[in-house]
């Protein structure tokens, strides 16, 4: 990396007048390596004195939601933000004060030292004493199908404490409203991007989450996250699996019609498994065509990817 080196600290806020000024004060004011230091509050239609506590402690950037649009869109803003501010590495955090912001030098580390693009905080989940079963269970369950789609080897998929270089910033496109961690996670596991994992106890629990508002919705959004993911970037695995397995239940009841056919020679029996057999050898037949189909359409999606990538570094890059 070439100094001097900018770093933006940005966090998305949603009426957190209470616990951004101990969010604030956890911010070190020096890190070695980094040059400037910069925060970037984005408020997402806050009602209560989140931006004045935010101004009164001395943040001079700032990104507007007239309307509370989700913390999804208030990354995805807020990446873009950072990106025109000329961040050189960017660190995100949450304005209830659960993660350690004092560990901010552990965090990009590893992007100093040019072993990361980006840098996942391991919130050790499986020993917060205040998480209860259902969520560590579901925080299991859902970064081993998330490594398993990414092929990745993240050991807390969800975790908000990030860093990320402006090259890795700049190549991630999240679209989901729910989850963008698990988004961006696979985005970044996709783009072969260095993924370092750093572990970093959260802070006691200071309120309830909000975005997490029960196991079963979290699950459920997620889910659709992980599937629509999966198929943006393997559309091949999921329909060629579907077409194997309508081939194997329709192959069956054809093949043992075309035996009896063989055997009794009445073309007017056995028509059950005839039908049974069609059935799933058309349903078969769209799976594959569909695969097909989707695959050209993630080719386009790389394609397209790469010209926003140019675009993002034509518009955004004023310092290098
Ligand atoms: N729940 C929620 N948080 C938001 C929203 N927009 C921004 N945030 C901020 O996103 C962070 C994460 O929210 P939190 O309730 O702590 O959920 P957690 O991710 O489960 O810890 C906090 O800093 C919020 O202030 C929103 O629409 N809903
Ligand atoms: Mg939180």
């Amino acid at each position: 990396m070439t100094h001097p080196i900018k770093l933006v600290i940005m966090i998305p806020c949603l009426n957190e007048e209470e616990t951004l000024p101990l969010v604030l004060k956890s911010i070190p004011k020096k890190i070695k390596g980094v040059d400037k230091i910069e925060i970037l509050l984005i408020d997402d239609g806050s009602t209560d004195k989140t931006v004045e506590v935010a101004q009164s402690l001395g943040v001079k950037h700032f990104l507007y939601h007239t309307k509370n649009q989700g913390l999804s869109r208030s990354f995805r803003h807020g990446l873009i933000k950072c990106l025109a501010m000329g961040a050189d590495i960017i660190v995100l955090t949450e304005g209830d004060n659960q993660y350690k912001q004092e560990k901010i030098p552990q965090l990009i580390k590893p992007i100093l030292d040019g072993q990361a693009d980006v840098v996942i905080s391991d919130r050790q989940t499986q020993s917060i004493a205040h998480f209860s079963w259902s969520k560590k269970f579901y925080q299991r369950l859902g970064t081993w199908v998330l490594n398993k789609a990414a092929g990745s080897n993240v050991p807390d998929a969800i975790s908000g404490f990030r860093a990320y270089t402006r090259q890795a910033a700049m190549q991630l496109n999240p679209i989901a409203d729910y989850s963008w961690a698990t988004e961006t996670t696979l985005q970044a596991a996709a783009k072969k991007q260095a993924i370092v994992i750093v572990p970093i106890k959260t802070n006691p629990k200071l309120r309830e989450s909000r975005q997490f508002k029960s196991p079963w919705q979290h699950i459920r959004k997620s889910a659709v996250t992980i599937i629509r993911a999966y198929l943006m970037y393997k559309p091949y695995a999921v329909f060629l699996t579907f077409g194997v397995i309508f081939l194997m239940l329709g192959g069956i009841p054809f093949i043992r019609y075309l035996i009896f056919l063989g055997i009794d020679k009445k073309p007017g029996e056995h028509l059950q498994s005839l039908i049974l057999g069609m059935v799933f050898l058309v349903a078969s037949f769209l799976s594959f065509a569909l695969g097909v189909v989707a695959d050209l359409i993630r080719i386009n999606r790389v394609l397209t990817e790469d010209s926003l990538d140019l675009i993002k570094k034509h518009v955004l890059d004023n310092k290098h």
